[in-house]
């Protein structure tokens, strides 16, 4: 039987084969698990790729880490786009399913627990940007993977995954709340504890709760009671895509960014890739991010969008907005 791979998978197999060092082997491998058409014909591979994975984990934990080596982190992924949601959750919450109807990715579905290993990014679009949002293995009693609490740290926001319909919604919401703990995250929706140590990080933390398709609320109500009223709650289904839409508004706006389009004089601005930059940027940031001495040189801009008037005039202090388009004069 043929395993019809495609071109991404041969890609990343090339990769494999050309990779010097641990990391890049292990990414490499990590999507071509991903990549494999995953059927009858496809098994035995699949089951050889993911032995060549743990064995290659495993000699990277004993490889020395010397000052000048790379440093292995299997549980790190390189952040993409204007910002990056890990997604947490216990087993068959429908982690995988949600990446897969929000980005391009082919994660592994199952409907039984444990079905993802390794965790997996996918971009999710909004208008003209990109968030990039990542899968994990679950979080379970005696389970959890233990370079979850540092993704979860490195992340931009973090997106906990419930089924509103399960009966263990209050073991799985402690489970969670421990692994935010460790991870030093502190919900940006809770009032932020005075005193609180330096490396305490508020983020995000939104919770999702999936295979709502068929609830009325009730079901919804009851997650949301078992996991903390005080995060922000969306019902969503990975199977229908309610609710996905919205959410993509969603994860862009509370990453605090916006988009910027730059322009250069009697030109039309580039509206299809904007500078995002954190919300709070002044025209300076802007420049800075463009060229450095750009930054240097820069007399005035002029500003089209939420300015009071059209190619309005403004100084390097400005503050811009969402969508604003700059044309910077040197
Ligand atoms: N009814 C319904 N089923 C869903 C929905 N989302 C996922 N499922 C099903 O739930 C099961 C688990 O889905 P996964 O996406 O593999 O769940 P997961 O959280 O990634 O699971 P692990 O990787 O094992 O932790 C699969 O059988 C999915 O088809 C949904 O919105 N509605
Ligand atoms: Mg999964």
């Amino acid at each position: 039987m043929t395993a019809n791979l495609t071109p991404q998978y041969h890609d990343a197999e090339e990769r494999f084969k050309k990779a010097t060092d641990h990391a890049e082997k292990l990414a490499a491998l990590r999507e071509m698990i991903a990549l494999l058409p995953k059927h009858k014909g496809t098994e035995k591979m699949l089951a050889h790729l993911r032995k060549q994975f743990s064995k290659l984990e495993d000699e990277a934990a004993l490889a020395p880490r010397g000052g000048h080596g790379h440093r292995v982190e299997v549980g790190h992924v390189r952040r993409e786009g204007a910002g990056q949601w890990v997604l947490l959750g216990p087993p068959n919450a429908g982690k995988s399913s949600l990446l897969a109807a929000l980005t391009h990715a082919h994660p592994e579905v199952g409907h039984y627990p444990f079905t993802t290993r390794v965790p997996l990014p996918g971009m999710a679009a909004f208008e003209d940007v990109q968030v990039q949002l990542v899968d994990t293995p679950a979080v379970a009693e005696g389970h959890t993977e233990p370079y979850l609490p540092n993704l979860a740290h490195d992340a931009d926001g973090v997106l906990l995954v419930v089924d509103v319909g399960a009966d263990d919604a209050e073991p799985a919401a402690r489970l969670l709340h421990d692994l935010l703990a460790r991870a030093r995250v502190w919900p940006r929706s809770r009032p932020f504890p005075p005193g609180a140590p330096p490396f305490l990080l508020a983020k995000p933390v939104l919770v999702l709760g999936n295979k709502s398709e068929d609830d009325d609320g009730t079901f919804a109500a009851l997650a949301r009671e078992a996991i903390g009223a005080d995060l922000p709650f969306f019902p969503v289904s990975a199977l229908t895509g309610a609710g996905l839409d919205a959410l993509r508004e969603v994860l862009f706006r509370e990453l605090k960014r916006i988009r910027v389009y730059p322009k250069e004089p009697g030109k039309k601005p580039d509206l299809e890739r904007p500078f995002v930059l954190p919300e709070g940027a002044t025209i300076h940031d802007l420049a800075a991010h463009v060229h450095k001495e750009i930054a240097a040189r820069m007399k005035f801009a002029r500003i089209w969008g939420h300015a009071k008037f059209d190619g309005q005039q403004v100084d390097r202090h400005h503050v811009l907005a969402d969508k604003d388009v700059v044309e910077l004069h040197a």
